[in-house]
């Protein structure tokens, strides 16, 4: 069995003012507005379990606003994140063009943000689950403003990730 450090980079997707710079700011700096532009690469080393072991992976942070259909902007990504903000009319048509052009290997997640407006929200659990299903992803409710929901997240990826790389050492 290998060992050692893990390095991933995952990539937040996702409409303007989702909430995709307030989650990686939660993730990298646990705060909610990052002292970052939204720009460019963000690094957070991450310590997960794996079974009965703990294993350490650092992951490479990438935001980009919209739905890329151009595939470069993923290249070399693990992880597409997609950020949905629960406050807004969800559009599943969209996201799912988009996950249907996303490479099969990278794992791919649904990010609902912004929980803690629930009583606001026009998108929830029964039109996501079953959407989420259906495309075969993950998905996630998270408030950029609760750092445990966050946490969650990320060492959920960091396992659903390691079971991957797992995956593959098999075959
Ligand atoms: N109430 C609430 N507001 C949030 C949350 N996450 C982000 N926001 C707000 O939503 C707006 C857009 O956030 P931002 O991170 O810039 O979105 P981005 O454009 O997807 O990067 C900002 O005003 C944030 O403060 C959340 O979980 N709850
Ligand atoms: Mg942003």
């Amino acid at each position: 069995m290998m060992s050692g450090r893990f390095i991933w980079k995952i990539t937040f997707v996702g409409e303007p003012d989702t909430g995709k710079s307030s989650i990686v700011s939660r993730i990298v700096f646990d705060s909610e507005v990052g002292n970052f532009s939204g720009k460019g690469l963000l690094r957070k080393k991450v310590s997960f379990s794996s079974g009965n072991e703990k294993k350490q992976a650092e992951f490479i942070i990438q935001e980009v606003d919209g739905f890329p259909s151009d595939n470069k902007v993923l290249i070399g990504s693990a992880a597409i994140l997609i950020v949905v903000d629960v406050t807004k009319k969800f559009q599943p048509d969209k996201i799912s063009r988009f996950i249907s052009g996303v490479d099969k290997k990278l794992e791919v997640c649904i990010v609902a943000n912004k929980i803690d407006l629930k009583y606001e929200a026009l998108t929830w659990l029964e039109e996501l689950e079953p959407f989420a299903k259906k495309n075969h992803v993950s998905l996630y409710m998270v408030s950029s403003r609760v750092s445990d929901s966050v946490n969650s997240m990320i060492q959920e990826v960091a396992q659903k990730l390691m079971v991957r790389v797992n995956g593959k050492q098999k075959s």
